[in-house]
């Protein structure tokens, strides 16, 4: 058998701030426009200018989506903000298929994870450069960026988990975080 020859990855992931570059890299991005049902204050989100980015993402689908034990990932960067006092965070969602977990590794900027499980159980993880989060299987999870500067973190998770955005949609999380005073947050139980 001749030797293989050594070839450099095609993708890289920048470790300071979660930038991923290379081949088949597929960027996607949320504005305020995007999340009138997310932020408590309806008029505040109203009020705030639409084209506000409030985060992006960069991922590698290497197969379709919805292939069995095949893995997706990318990095998130969630920028800093609030609407109405509350601070700036992702959709959340529920995995289409529910059993399916995921992990998160935090690059750059301070940050909350919600986990909620299936009885709105709340588990809030405090996301700081470097610590890793498991999301178990049936929870929903949303991140929220409670520093000054960009939240960047790393996901990875099976190709045919999917998304449920439907149970957050109508119930949503049994917590929100909201800016208190001194700049830490404040966890609210609705
Ligand atoms: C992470 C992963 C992605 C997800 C993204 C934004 O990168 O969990 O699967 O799409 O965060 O979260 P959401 O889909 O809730 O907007
Ligand atoms: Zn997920």
């Amino acid at each position: 058998m001749t030797a293989p020859v050594i070839v450099p990855a095609t993708v890289r992931t920048r470790w300071t701030d979660g930038r991923v570059s290379g081949d088949g890299v597929m960027h996607a991005e949320r504005r305020l426009r995007d999340l009138g049902a997310v932020f408590a204050d309806s008029d505040a989100w109203a009020s705030g200018p639409p084209d506000q980015l409030v985060y992006r993402t960069s991922c590698v689908f290497p197969v379709p989506d919805g292939t069995e034990a095949g893995l997706f990932w990318g990095t998130t960067f969630l920028q800093p903000g609030t609407v109405g006092g509350e601070y700036f965070m992702t959709k959340g969602h529920v995995h289409a298929k529910s059993d399916r977990m995921e992990v998160y590794f935090t690059f750059a900027g301070t940050g909350l994870l919600i986990l909620m499980d299936p009885k709105r159980s709340c588990r809030v993880e405090e996301m700081t450069p470097g610590s890793v989060h498991l999301i178990p299987a049936h929870a929903a999870h949303r991140t929220v960026n409670i520093g000054d500067v960009e939240l960047s973190f790393g996901a990875c998770w099976p190709s045919d988990a999917g998304y449920n955005y439907d149970v957050i949609a109508r119930t949503g999380f049994s917590v929100r975080a909201m800016r208190g005073a001194g700049g830490r947050p404040d966890l609210v139980v609705v």
